[in-house]
Protein backbone atom coordinates (compact mmCIF):
# COMPACT_ATOMS: atom_id res chain seq x y z
CA UNK A 1 0.00 0.00 0.00
CA UNK A 2 1.28 3.58 -0.64
CA UNK A 3 0.10 5.89 1.84
CA UNK A 4 0.76 8.62 0.45
CA UNK A 5 1.06 10.20 -3.05
CA UNK A 6 4.58 11.56 -3.96
CA UNK A 7 4.92 15.78 -4.14
CA UNK A 8 1.95 15.85 -2.06
CA UNK A 9 3.97 18.75 0.52
CA UNK A 10 6.02 20.99 -1.59
CA UNK A 11 8.33 23.68 -0.29
CA UNK A 12 6.92 26.91 0.22
CA UNK A 13 3.37 25.04 -0.32
CA UNK A 14 0.64 26.44 2.48
CA UNK A 15 3.61 29.00 3.15
CA UNK A 16 1.60 32.53 4.01
CA UNK A 17 3.05 35.90 3.37
CA UNK A 18 4.14 37.11 6.36
CA UNK A 19 4.97 40.73 5.93
CA UNK A 20 1.09 41.33 6.76
CA UNK A 21 1.37 39.56 10.08
CA UNK A 22 -1.90 40.80 11.60
CA UNK A 23 -3.64 40.30 8.76
CA UNK A 24 -2.05 36.47 8.71
CA UNK A 25 -2.47 36.08 12.25
CA UNK A 26 -6.19 37.10 11.91
CA UNK A 27 -6.81 34.54 9.07
CA UNK A 28 -4.88 31.60 9.81
CA UNK A 29 -5.99 28.46 11.16
CA UNK A 30 -4.05 25.41 11.84
CA UNK A 31 -5.98 22.85 10.06
CA UNK A 32 -4.96 24.04 6.78
CA UNK A 33 -1.76 22.57 7.69
CA UNK A 34 -3.39 18.69 8.04
CA UNK A 35 -3.66 18.18 4.27
CA UNK A 36 0.14 18.63 3.97
CA UNK A 37 0.95 15.37 5.75
CA UNK A 38 0.23 11.63 4.89
CA UNK A 39 -2.30 12.08 7.60
CA UNK A 40 -4.97 13.75 5.27
CA UNK A 41 -5.11 10.50 2.93
CA UNK A 42 -4.85 7.81 5.03
CA UNK A 43 -5.53 8.75 8.57
CA UNK A 44 -2.05 7.76 9.58
CA UNK A 45 1.13 9.25 9.75
CA UNK A 46 4.96 9.05 11.15
CA UNK A 47 7.26 11.71 11.80
CA UNK A 48 10.57 9.60 10.55
CA UNK A 49 8.73 9.17 6.89
CA UNK A 50 7.26 12.89 6.63
CA UNK A 51 11.34 13.60 7.74
CA UNK A 52 13.15 11.09 5.21
CA UNK A 53 11.57 8.57 3.71
CA UNK A 54 9.15 11.08 1.98
CA UNK A 55 11.78 12.99 0.16
CA UNK A 56 13.01 10.33 -1.01
CA UNK A 57 10.31 9.36 -2.50
CA UNK A 58 9.81 12.54 -3.80
CA UNK A 59 13.36 12.33 -6.07
CA UNK A 60 15.56 13.86 -3.39
CA UNK A 61 17.09 10.71 -2.49
CA UNK A 62 20.80 12.23 -3.60
CA UNK A 63 20.38 15.66 -1.67
CA UNK A 64 22.39 16.46 1.24
CA UNK A 65 20.68 15.67 4.46
CA UNK A 66 23.04 15.77 6.99
CA UNK A 67 26.97 16.80 7.26
CA UNK A 68 28.87 16.03 9.89
CA UNK A 69 31.88 17.69 11.50
CA UNK A 70 34.32 17.18 13.90
CA UNK A 71 37.42 18.72 13.99
CA UNK A 72 39.20 18.55 10.79
CA UNK A 73 36.44 15.20 10.03
CA UNK A 74 33.81 15.55 7.73
CA UNK A 75 31.48 13.45 5.49
CA UNK A 76 27.48 13.73 4.36
CA UNK A 77 24.50 11.52 3.91
CA UNK A 78 21.71 11.77 1.56
CA UNK A 79 18.23 11.40 2.48
CA UNK A 80 18.56 7.89 0.31
CA UNK A 81 21.01 7.04 3.15
CA UNK A 82 19.24 7.85 5.84
CA UNK A 83 15.87 5.71 4.86
CA UNK A 84 18.20 2.85 4.40
CA UNK A 85 19.91 2.80 7.88
CA UNK A 86 16.97 3.95 9.55
CA UNK A 87 15.21 1.22 7.33
CA UNK A 88 17.54 -0.98 9.27
CA UNK A 89 17.74 0.03 12.52
CA UNK A 90 14.01 -0.44 12.52
CA UNK A 91 13.88 -3.80 11.54
CA UNK A 92 16.88 -4.90 13.99
CA UNK A 93 14.78 -3.34 16.76
CA UNK A 94 11.33 -4.83 15.08
CA UNK A 95 12.98 -8.32 14.51
CA UNK A 96 13.86 -8.04 18.34
CA UNK A 97 9.92 -7.31 19.51
CA UNK A 98 10.33 -3.46 20.03
CA UNK A 99 6.64 -3.00 19.66
CA UNK A 100 4.91 0.59 19.56
CA UNK A 101 4.82 2.44 22.51
CA UNK A 102 7.98 1.00 24.27
CA UNK A 103 10.46 3.42 25.74
CA UNK A 104 13.94 3.35 23.74
CA UNK A 105 16.42 5.14 25.06
CA UNK A 106 19.80 7.34 22.71
CA UNK A 107 22.27 8.10 24.51
CA UNK A 108 24.54 8.83 21.90
CA UNK A 109 27.07 12.28 21.19
CA UNK A 110 26.01 14.48 18.53
CA UNK A 111 26.80 11.73 15.78
CA UNK A 112 24.98 10.69 13.03
CA UNK A 113 24.44 7.42 14.72
CA UNK A 114 22.05 9.59 16.93
CA UNK A 115 19.93 11.19 14.68
CA UNK A 116 19.42 7.63 13.29
CA UNK A 117 18.68 6.14 16.37
CA UNK A 118 16.15 8.86 17.26
CA UNK A 119 14.62 8.35 13.85
CA UNK A 120 14.73 4.74 13.58
CA UNK A 121 13.00 4.36 16.74
CA UNK A 122 10.16 6.81 16.26
CA UNK A 123 9.47 4.82 12.64
CA UNK A 124 9.11 1.45 14.63
CA UNK A 125 6.73 3.33 16.53
CA UNK A 126 8.84 3.60 19.48
CA UNK A 127 8.51 6.46 22.27
CA UNK A 128 12.35 7.69 21.60
CA UNK A 129 14.00 9.40 24.99
CA UNK A 130 17.06 11.24 23.37
CA UNK A 131 19.87 11.64 26.58
CA UNK A 132 22.30 14.66 26.81
CA UNK A 133 25.37 13.15 26.13
CA UNK A 134 27.22 14.63 29.10
CA UNK A 135 24.83 13.22 31.67
CA UNK A 136 26.34 11.01 34.39
CA UNK A 137 24.81 7.79 36.01
CA UNK A 138 21.79 9.54 38.63
CA UNK A 139 20.36 11.71 35.10
CA UNK A 140 20.46 8.78 33.64
CA UNK A 141 18.73 6.33 36.16
CA UNK A 142 16.53 8.75 37.29
CA UNK A 143 15.09 9.02 33.69
CA UNK A 144 15.52 5.65 32.20
CA UNK A 145 13.53 4.63 35.44
CA UNK A 146 10.70 6.66 35.13
CA UNK A 147 10.36 5.67 31.73
CA UNK A 148 10.37 2.13 32.06
CA UNK A 149 12.77 1.61 29.16
CA UNK A 150 13.40 -1.31 27.26
CA UNK A 151 15.81 -0.47 25.16
CA UNK A 152 19.13 1.29 24.89
CA UNK A 153 21.44 2.70 22.09
CA UNK A 154 24.31 3.62 22.86
CA UNK A 155 28.39 3.38 22.30
CA UNK A 156 30.82 1.31 24.50
CA UNK A 157 32.13 4.72 25.77
CA UNK A 158 29.12 5.98 27.22
CA UNK A 159 27.85 2.91 28.10
CA UNK A 160 29.77 2.91 31.14
CA UNK A 161 27.87 5.43 32.66
CA UNK A 162 24.68 3.57 32.38
CA UNK A 163 23.67 1.81 35.52
CA UNK A 164 22.34 -1.28 34.03
CA UNK A 165 21.67 -3.68 37.24
CA UNK A 166 19.65 -1.06 38.64
CA UNK A 167 17.22 -0.27 35.60
CA UNK A 168 14.85 -3.77 36.09
CA UNK A 169 12.61 -2.66 33.07
CA UNK A 170 15.95 -2.69 30.52
CA UNK A 171 15.71 -5.77 28.04
CA UNK A 172 18.49 -4.91 25.76
CA UNK A 173 21.56 -2.80 24.71
CA UNK A 174 22.42 -1.96 21.41
CA UNK A 175 26.37 -0.13 20.40
CA UNK A 176 26.54 1.43 18.28
CA UNK A 177 30.23 0.90 17.50
CA UNK A 178 31.62 -1.82 15.79
CA UNK A 179 32.94 -4.38 18.56
CA UNK A 180 32.11 -7.50 20.74
CA UNK A 181 30.47 -6.09 23.70
CA UNK A 182 30.07 -8.49 26.55
CA UNK A 183 26.36 -7.23 27.48
CA UNK A 184 25.15 -5.43 24.07
CA UNK A 185 24.64 -6.03 20.79
CA UNK A 186 26.56 -4.07 18.13
CA UNK A 187 24.42 -2.79 15.54
CA UNK A 188 26.63 -2.42 12.24
CA UNK A 189 27.27 -6.37 12.84
CA UNK A 190 23.37 -6.97 13.29
CA UNK A 191 22.66 -5.07 10.50
CA UNK A 192 24.83 -7.03 7.75
CA UNK A 193 23.21 -9.89 9.02
CA UNK A 194 19.97 -8.63 8.21
CA UNK A 195 18.11 -8.06 5.05
CA UNK A 196 15.13 -5.72 5.73
CA UNK A 197 12.20 -7.30 5.05
CA UNK A 198 8.35 -5.53 4.80
CA UNK A 199 7.01 -1.97 5.86
CA UNK A 200 9.64 -1.23 8.74
CA UNK A 201 7.44 1.90 9.21
CA UNK A 202 4.64 1.80 11.88
CA UNK A 203 1.56 3.95 10.71
CA UNK A 204 0.47 5.80 14.06
CA UNK A 205 -2.43 8.08 14.78
CA UNK A 206 -1.12 12.01 15.07
CA UNK A 207 -1.70 11.92 18.91
CA UNK A 208 0.31 8.63 19.03
CA UNK A 209 3.58 9.26 21.55
CA UNK A 210 6.79 10.02 19.71
CA UNK A 211 9.46 11.63 21.86
CA UNK A 212 10.07 12.23 25.50
CA UNK A 213 12.14 15.02 26.82
CA UNK A 214 13.01 15.53 30.71
CA UNK A 215 12.65 18.72 31.89
CA UNK A 216 14.31 19.71 35.32
CA UNK A 217 11.68 22.30 37.57
CA UNK A 218 12.87 24.22 40.81
CA UNK A 219 12.02 21.46 43.06
CA UNK A 220 12.07 17.31 43.35
CA UNK A 221 12.70 14.79 40.31
CA UNK A 222 13.13 15.66 36.48
CA UNK A 223 9.42 15.22 34.74
CA UNK A 224 9.18 13.81 31.45
CA UNK A 225 7.16 15.99 29.00
CA UNK A 226 5.92 13.35 26.19
CA UNK A 227 5.31 14.91 22.50
CA UNK A 228 3.21 12.89 19.69
CA UNK A 229 4.07 12.91 16.24
CA UNK A 230 1.52 15.57 15.99
CA UNK A 231 3.94 18.34 16.79
CA UNK A 232 4.80 17.57 13.20
CA UNK A 233 2.15 20.54 12.28
CA UNK A 234 4.07 23.20 13.99
CA UNK A 235 7.08 22.05 13.84
CA UNK A 236 6.98 22.00 10.04
CA UNK A 237 4.71 25.32 9.40
CA UNK A 238 7.78 27.21 12.12
CA UNK A 239 10.16 25.94 10.05
CA UNK A 240 9.20 27.96 7.74
CA UNK A 241 8.08 31.20 8.87
CA UNK A 242 10.91 31.71 11.46
CA UNK A 243 13.77 29.80 10.45
CA UNK A 244 12.51 31.11 6.94
CA UNK A 245 14.33 27.51 5.69
CA UNK A 246 14.42 27.44 1.76
CA UNK A 247 15.11 24.59 -0.68
CA UNK A 248 19.09 25.20 -0.75
CA UNK A 249 19.78 26.09 3.32
CA UNK A 250 22.52 24.47 5.05
CA UNK A 251 20.93 24.60 8.52
CA UNK A 252 22.64 24.35 11.55
CA UNK A 253 21.54 23.75 15.31
CA UNK A 254 23.54 23.97 17.55
CA UNK A 255 21.92 21.61 20.46
CA UNK A 256 21.97 17.98 21.49
CA UNK A 257 18.60 16.09 20.86
CA UNK A 258 18.32 15.87 24.00
CA UNK A 259 17.19 19.18 24.89
CA UNK A 260 14.12 19.80 23.09
CA UNK A 261 15.55 22.58 21.02
CA UNK A 262 17.83 19.60 19.24
CA UNK A 263 15.12 17.30 18.63
CA UNK A 264 12.19 20.07 17.62
CA UNK A 265 14.44 22.25 15.61
CA UNK A 266 17.53 20.17 15.40
CA UNK A 267 16.22 17.21 13.63
CA UNK A 268 12.07 17.73 13.00
CA UNK A 269 11.72 21.05 11.42
CA UNK A 270 14.55 21.27 9.30
CA UNK A 271 13.54 17.77 7.99
CA UNK A 272 10.30 17.89 7.40
CA UNK A 273 11.50 21.16 5.52
CA UNK A 274 13.96 19.08 3.60
CA UNK A 275 16.95 21.39 4.68
CA UNK A 276 20.93 20.05 4.71
CA UNK A 277 21.40 19.80 8.61
CA UNK A 278 24.87 20.34 10.08
CA UNK A 279 25.93 18.25 12.95
CA UNK A 280 29.31 19.61 15.32
CA UNK A 281 30.52 16.45 17.19
CA UNK A 282 32.80 17.22 20.09
CA UNK A 283 32.76 20.47 22.63
CA UNK A 284 32.46 23.91 22.19
CA UNK A 285 35.65 25.95 20.84
CA UNK A 286 34.63 29.33 19.35
CA UNK A 287 37.47 28.86 16.20
CA UNK A 288 36.09 25.65 15.62
CA UNK A 289 32.34 26.80 15.60
CA UNK A 290 33.95 29.55 13.16
CA UNK A 291 35.13 26.59 10.99
CA UNK A 292 32.30 24.65 10.99
CA UNK A 293 30.31 28.06 9.62
CA UNK A 294 32.57 28.56 6.94
CA UNK A 295 33.35 24.99 6.03
CA UNK A 296 30.19 23.99 5.41
CA UNK A 297 28.31 27.07 4.29
CA UNK A 298 25.82 27.60 6.86
CA UNK A 299 23.17 29.77 5.63
CA UNK A 300 20.37 29.60 8.80
CA UNK A 301 22.12 29.03 12.09
CA UNK A 302 20.23 28.39 15.63
CA UNK A 303 21.65 28.83 19.06
CA UNK A 304 21.99 30.01 22.47
CA UNK A 305 22.82 33.27 24.58
CA UNK A 306 25.16 31.56 26.06
CA UNK A 307 27.32 30.51 22.59
CA UNK A 308 26.81 33.72 21.14
CA UNK A 309 28.07 35.87 24.51
CA UNK A 310 31.66 33.78 24.14
CA UNK A 311 31.45 34.04 20.31
CA UNK A 312 31.61 37.62 21.40
CA UNK A 313 34.78 37.25 23.04
CA UNK A 314 36.29 36.24 20.14
CA UNK A 315 36.02 38.33 17.84
CA UNK A 316 39.01 39.01 16.54
CA UNK A 317 39.09 35.68 14.87
CA UNK A 318 35.93 36.67 12.61
CA UNK A 319 38.18 38.47 9.89
CA UNK A 320 39.79 35.37 8.95
CA UNK A 321 36.60 33.81 7.72
CA UNK A 322 34.11 34.30 5.02
CA UNK A 323 30.49 33.05 6.15
CA UNK A 324 27.26 32.58 3.89
CA UNK A 325 24.90 33.19 7.21
CA UNK A 326 21.70 34.75 6.17
CA UNK A 327 19.42 34.34 9.05
CA UNK A 328 20.36 33.99 13.15
CA UNK A 329 18.10 33.05 15.25
CA UNK A 330 18.60 32.62 19.16
CA UNK A 331 16.52 30.39 22.23
CA UNK A 332 16.72 29.37 25.28
CA UNK A 333 17.48 32.44 27.75
CA UNK A 334 16.57 35.99 27.38
CA UNK A 335 18.94 37.09 23.92
CA UNK A 336 20.68 40.82 25.27
CA UNK A 337 20.61 43.73 23.29
CA UNK A 338 24.24 43.99 23.66
CA UNK A 339 23.85 40.77 21.62
CA UNK A 340 21.68 41.56 18.85
CA UNK A 341 23.90 44.84 18.16
CA UNK A 342 27.13 42.22 18.02
CA UNK A 343 25.46 40.40 15.39
CA UNK A 344 24.92 43.51 13.25
CA UNK A 345 28.30 44.98 13.87
CA UNK A 346 30.40 41.84 13.32
CA UNK A 347 28.35 39.17 11.14
CA UNK A 348 25.93 41.78 9.49
CA UNK A 349 23.06 40.35 10.70
CA UNK A 350 20.41 41.10 13.54
CA UNK A 351 20.00 38.20 15.90
CA UNK A 352 16.03 36.76 16.25
CA UNK A 353 15.07 35.64 19.12
CA UNK A 354 12.42 33.40 19.67
CA UNK A 355 10.71 31.73 23.14
CA UNK A 356 8.88 28.22 24.08
CA UNK A 357 9.42 25.43 26.19
CA UNK A 358 10.06 22.15 26.18
CA UNK A 359 6.28 21.56 27.21
CA UNK A 360 5.22 23.51 24.24
CA UNK A 361 7.07 21.57 21.02
CA UNK A 362 7.53 24.53 19.21
CA UNK A 363 8.49 28.19 18.81
CA UNK A 364 5.47 30.15 19.97
CA UNK A 365 6.59 33.54 20.65
CA UNK A 366 9.52 35.07 18.36
CA UNK A 367 10.89 37.44 15.43
CA UNK A 368 9.77 36.75 12.13
CA UNK A 369 12.23 37.61 9.52
CA UNK A 370 10.44 40.15 7.95
CA UNK A 371 9.28 41.74 11.01
CA UNK A 372 11.16 44.77 12.85
CA UNK A 373 13.37 44.20 16.27
CA UNK A 374 12.80 45.83 19.34
CA UNK A 375 16.21 44.53 21.45
CA UNK A 376 15.09 43.24 24.47
CA UNK A 377 11.55 41.67 23.39
CA UNK A 378 11.46 37.81 22.50
CA UNK A 379 8.75 39.19 19.61
CA UNK A 380 5.30 38.49 19.07
CA UNK A 381 2.87 35.14 18.69
CA UNK A 382 3.17 33.45 15.66
CA UNK A 383 -0.45 33.21 13.95
CA UNK A 384 -2.41 30.47 15.20
CA UNK A 385 -1.06 31.26 19.12
CA UNK A 386 -2.33 33.86 21.36
CA UNK A 387 -0.79 34.80 24.21
CA UNK A 388 -1.37 37.42 27.07
CA UNK A 389 -0.13 38.65 30.52
CA UNK A 390 -2.78 37.61 33.43
CA UNK A 391 -2.26 38.03 37.21
CA UNK A 392 -2.89 35.54 39.53
CA UNK A 393 -6.80 35.28 39.09
CA UNK A 394 -6.24 35.05 35.13
CA UNK A 395 -7.65 38.64 33.98
CA UNK A 396 -5.19 40.24 31.45
CA UNK A 397 -3.20 43.28 32.68
CA UNK A 398 -2.85 46.28 31.25
CA UNK A 399 0.05 47.11 28.74
CA UNK A 400 3.30 47.76 30.30
CA UNK A 401 2.19 45.76 33.54
CA UNK A 402 4.71 42.60 34.41
CA UNK A 403 2.24 39.94 34.90
CA UNK A 404 2.45 35.96 34.23
CA UNK A 405 3.47 34.69 30.39
CA UNK A 406 0.20 32.67 29.65
CA UNK A 407 -1.06 30.86 26.31
CA UNK A 408 -4.78 30.18 25.23
CA UNK A 409 -4.81 26.29 24.63
CA UNK A 410 -5.14 24.38 21.77
CA UNK A 411 -2.00 24.50 19.82
CA UNK A 412 -0.75 21.30 18.02
CA UNK A 413 2.92 20.60 19.64
CA UNK A 414 1.06 21.08 23.01
CA UNK A 415 2.99 18.35 25.45
CA UNK A 416 0.56 14.82 25.33
CA UNK A 417 1.16 14.34 29.10
CA UNK A 418 3.74 14.17 31.98
CA UNK A 419 4.54 11.23 31.89
CA UNK A 420 2.71 9.23 35.04
CA UNK A 421 1.90 12.35 36.31
CA UNK A 422 -1.23 13.85 35.79
CA UNK A 423 -1.39 15.96 38.26
CA UNK A 424 1.81 17.55 37.43
CA UNK A 425 0.16 18.20 33.72
CA UNK A 426 -2.97 19.92 34.87
CA UNK A 427 -1.14 22.12 37.34
CA UNK A 428 0.03 23.85 34.16
CA UNK A 429 -2.94 25.08 33.68
CA UNK A 430 -5.64 27.76 34.81
CA UNK A 431 -8.89 27.69 32.75
CA UNK A 432 -8.24 28.11 29.20
CA UNK A 433 -4.63 29.54 29.47
CA UNK A 434 -1.07 27.49 29.99
CA UNK A 435 0.58 29.02 32.56
CA UNK A 436 4.59 29.35 31.36
CA UNK A 437 6.15 30.35 34.80
CA UNK A 438 7.56 33.01 33.44
CA UNK A 439 6.92 36.75 33.94
CA UNK A 440 7.30 39.47 31.17
CA UNK A 441 5.18 42.40 29.97
CA UNK A 442 3.46 43.58 26.56
CA UNK A 443 3.84 46.31 24.59
CA UNK A 444 1.22 48.13 22.78
CA UNK A 445 2.49 46.58 19.77
CA UNK A 446 1.75 43.04 21.18
CA UNK A 447 5.50 42.30 21.76
CA UNK A 448 6.38 40.95 24.64
CA UNK A 449 9.54 41.38 27.24
CA UNK A 450 10.48 38.58 29.23
CA UNK A 451 11.77 39.40 32.82
CA UNK A 452 12.37 36.63 34.65
CA UNK A 453 11.08 32.68 35.87
CA UNK A 454 8.48 33.82 38.33
CA UNK A 455 10.91 32.31 41.13
CA UNK A 456 14.42 34.55 40.16
CA UNK A 457 12.61 37.87 40.69
CA UNK A 458 13.87 40.55 43.04
CA UNK A 459 12.44 42.76 45.53
CA UNK A 460 14.69 45.59 47.08
CA UNK A 461 12.87 47.71 49.24
CA UNK A 462 9.40 47.27 47.44
CA UNK A 463 11.04 47.40 43.82
CA UNK A 464 10.21 44.77 41.79
CA UNK A 465 13.64 44.07 39.62
CA UNK A 466 14.09 41.33 36.45
CA UNK A 467 17.36 39.83 36.24
CA UNK A 468 17.87 39.73 33.04
CA UNK A 469 17.90 43.75 32.11
CA UNK A 470 20.46 44.37 34.95
CA UNK A 471 22.33 41.32 33.41
CA UNK A 472 22.00 43.05 30.54
CA UNK A 473 23.58 46.54 31.42
CA UNK A 474 26.52 44.63 32.85
CA UNK A 475 27.58 42.93 30.01
CA UNK A 476 27.39 46.15 28.43
CA UNK A 477 30.76 46.84 30.44
CA UNK A 478 33.66 45.70 28.44
CA UNK A 479 35.22 44.03 32.01
CA UNK A 480 32.43 41.78 31.79
CA UNK A 481 31.88 38.80 29.81
CA UNK A 482 28.52 36.95 31.58
CA UNK A 483 26.50 38.00 34.49
CA UNK A 484 24.32 36.50 36.73
CA UNK A 485 22.08 38.34 39.37
CA UNK A 486 20.31 37.03 41.97
CA UNK A 487 18.53 38.97 45.13
CA UNK A 488 20.34 38.52 48.43
CA UNK A 489 18.74 38.50 51.29
CA UNK A 490 18.81 41.65 53.40
CA UNK A 491 17.70 43.02 56.62
CA UNK A 492 16.75 46.43 55.99
CA UNK A 493 16.31 45.91 52.14
CA UNK A 494 14.69 42.54 51.96
CA UNK A 495 16.76 41.69 49.00
CA UNK A 496 19.63 43.01 48.13
CA UNK A 497 20.95 42.74 44.05
CA UNK A 498 23.56 40.78 43.95
CA UNK A 499 25.23 40.19 40.97
CA UNK A 500 28.09 37.60 39.81
CA UNK A 501 30.65 38.14 37.30
CA UNK A 502 32.60 36.71 34.32
CA UNK A 503 35.08 38.68 33.75
CA UNK A 504 36.74 39.32 29.51
CA UNK A 505 40.04 37.79 29.07
CA UNK A 506 42.69 40.51 29.80
CA UNK A 507 40.69 41.86 33.35
CA UNK A 508 41.89 41.54 36.68
CA UNK A 509 39.05 41.57 39.58
CA UNK A 510 40.23 44.99 41.58
CA UNK A 511 38.32 47.24 44.21
CA UNK A 512 37.96 49.72 41.48
CA UNK A 513 36.87 47.80 38.91
CA UNK A 514 34.20 46.84 41.05
CA UNK A 515 33.10 50.10 41.78
CA UNK A 516 33.76 50.97 38.20
CA UNK A 517 30.55 48.50 37.21
CA UNK A 518 28.31 49.63 39.98
CA UNK A 519 28.29 53.12 38.86
CA UNK A 520 28.13 51.90 35.36
CA UNK A 521 24.62 50.00 36.17
CA UNK A 522 23.70 53.30 38.54
CA UNK A 523 24.14 55.78 35.50
CA UNK A 524 23.18 53.63 33.02
CA UNK A 525 20.13 51.88 34.13
CA UNK A 526 19.01 52.86 37.87
CA UNK A 527 20.26 53.54 41.45
CA UNK A 528 18.04 50.80 42.47
CA UNK A 529 19.09 48.20 39.76
CA UNK A 530 22.76 48.73 40.71
CA UNK A 531 24.23 45.47 41.84
CA UNK A 532 25.55 46.34 45.67
CA UNK A 533 27.49 43.14 46.07
CA UNK A 534 29.46 41.94 43.19
CA UNK A 535 31.40 38.65 43.01
CA UNK A 536 34.15 37.22 40.57
CA UNK A 537 33.38 33.77 39.39
CA UNK A 538 35.52 31.67 37.00
CA UNK A 539 32.27 30.57 35.45
CA UNK A 540 28.48 30.51 36.14
CA UNK A 541 26.55 27.87 36.64
CA UNK A 542 24.84 26.97 33.89
CA UNK A 543 21.67 24.04 33.64
CA UNK A 544 23.59 20.86 31.28
CA UNK A 545 22.01 20.63 28.69
CA UNK A 546 21.14 24.36 27.70
CA UNK A 547 23.31 26.46 29.00
CA UNK A 548 20.37 28.33 31.27
CA UNK A 549 21.95 30.37 34.41
CA UNK A 550 21.33 28.54 37.41
CA UNK A 551 20.35 31.41 39.45
CA UNK A 552 19.23 28.86 41.92
CA UNK A 553 22.37 27.41 42.75
CA UNK A 554 23.59 30.95 43.09
CA UNK A 555 21.50 31.59 45.67
CA UNK A 556 21.65 28.39 47.53
CA UNK A 557 25.43 28.92 47.30
CA UNK A 558 25.84 25.29 45.33
CA UNK A 559 28.12 24.52 42.74
CA UNK A 560 29.14 27.73 42.88
CA UNK A 561 32.82 28.18 40.70
CA UNK A 562 35.34 30.41 42.56
CA UNK A 563 38.49 29.03 40.78
CA UNK A 564 39.06 26.12 44.03
CA UNK A 565 39.45 23.04 42.37
CA UNK A 566 37.45 21.89 45.26
CA UNK A 567 33.98 23.15 43.46
CA UNK A 568 32.69 21.71 40.53
CA UNK A 569 31.63 24.54 38.03
CA UNK A 570 28.58 24.10 36.02
CA UNK A 571 29.20 22.81 32.70
CA UNK A 572 29.71 26.16 31.13
CA UNK A 573 30.41 25.88 27.10
CA UNK A 574 29.33 22.34 26.85
CA UNK A 575 26.18 22.61 27.42
CA UNK A 576 25.87 24.47 24.41
CA UNK A 577 27.90 22.23 22.20
C1 LIG B 1 13.21 25.90 24.27
C2 LIG B 1 13.59 25.93 25.71
C3 LIG B 1 12.07 26.98 28.79
C4 LIG B 1 12.38 28.24 29.57
C5 LIG B 1 11.33 29.31 29.44
C6 LIG B 1 12.15 30.58 29.72
C7 LIG B 1 13.48 30.26 29.08
C8 LIG B 1 13.45 30.06 26.56
C9 LIG B 1 13.70 32.14 25.99
C10 LIG B 1 13.68 32.07 27.39
C11 LIG B 1 13.92 34.34 27.55
C12 LIG B 1 13.86 33.44 25.38
N1 LIG B 1 13.53 30.76 27.70
N2 LIG B 1 13.56 30.88 25.51
N3 LIG B 1 13.79 33.16 28.16
N4 LIG B 1 13.97 34.50 26.22
N5 LIG B 1 13.91 33.59 24.06
O1 LIG B 1 14.42 26.71 26.12
O2 LIG B 1 12.95 25.04 26.51
O3 LIG B 1 14.64 24.21 28.20
O4 LIG B 1 12.14 23.86 28.51
O5 LIG B 1 13.19 26.11 28.80
O6 LIG B 1 13.58 28.84 29.06
O7 LIG B 1 12.31 30.74 31.09
O8 LIG B 1 10.29 29.10 30.36
P1 LIG B 1 13.26 24.72 28.04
Amino acid sequence: MKLREASALKQGEGAFNLSNYEEVSKQFSWDTIHPQFSWHRTNKVNMAYECIDRHVEDGYGEKIALIYMNGHFKETHTFSNLKKKTDEWGYLLKSQGVKKGDRVFVFLPKHPDCYIAVLAAIKIGAIVGPLFEAFMEEAIFDRMYDCEASVLITNEELLQRVPVSKLPHLQSIYITDNIEHPIAKSIPKLVEEVSVNGEIVEWVDLNDGMIIHYTSGSTGKPKGVLHAHRVMIQQYQTGQWVLDLKEDDVYWCTAHPGWVTGSSYGIFAPWLNRATIVVHGGRFDAKEWFEVLERTGVTVWYSAPTAFRLLMDKSDLIPDYSFSLRHILSVGEPLNPEVITWGVEKLNLQIHDTWWMTETGAQLIVNLPSAKIKPGSMGRPIPGIKAAIIDEEGNTVHPYELGLLAIKKGWPSMMKEIWKNEEKYHSYFVGDWYISGDLAYMDEEGYIFFQGRNDDMINSSGERIGPFEVESKLIEHQAVLEAAVIGKPDRVRGEIVKAFIVLAEGYEETEELKKEIQTFVRNKLSAHAMPREIEILRELPKTQISGKILRRALREDKDVDRGTDTVDGGTGPTSVA
